[in-house]
């Protein structure tokens, strides 16, 4: 290999750690061209616990719960007065139409498991 391939595979290497650690959001995942987000269900949380949707367009969610708990096998949408059932290791989608900017909580039934929906702008 010569010096100016390793100079440009280094300059690589670099870029895409600072749009990893820096320009990427991995602890929120926002919605994006109409697919489904996936929500997975294991070990007590939600992942991703925080999702950010913009108003008036419909959101799929993908629930695939992992966790055998009785505790994982419901979700609820106070805001949206839905209730999911969640069997185990199968998914299940949700689509809603959030109208209104706010944050929504998703909870198991006891509210141990929390997520939340974050309908916005931003
Ligand atoms: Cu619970």
């Amino acid at each position: 290999m010569n010096v100016i391939a390793v100079d440009f595979a280094a300059i690589a290497a670099i870029a895409l750690i600072v749009w990893w650690f820096w320009l990427s959001h991995p602890r929120a995942r926002r919605a994006g061209g109409g697919a489904p987000i996936e929500v997975l269900v294991a070990d007590g949380v939600y992942t991703p616990a925080r999702i950010e949707v913009p108003p008036g367009k419909p959101v799929v969610l993908r629930f695939l719960r992992k966790d055998p708990s009785p505790c994982a096998e419901k979700v609820v949408f106070d805001g949206f007065n839905t209730v999911l059932d969640l069997p185990l290791d199968r998914t299940v989608d949700l689509t809603i139409v959030p109208d209104r900017p706010g944050e929504y909580e998703f909870t198991c039934q006891m509210k141990m498991y929390r997520g939340t929906l974050v309908v916005g702008n931003t």
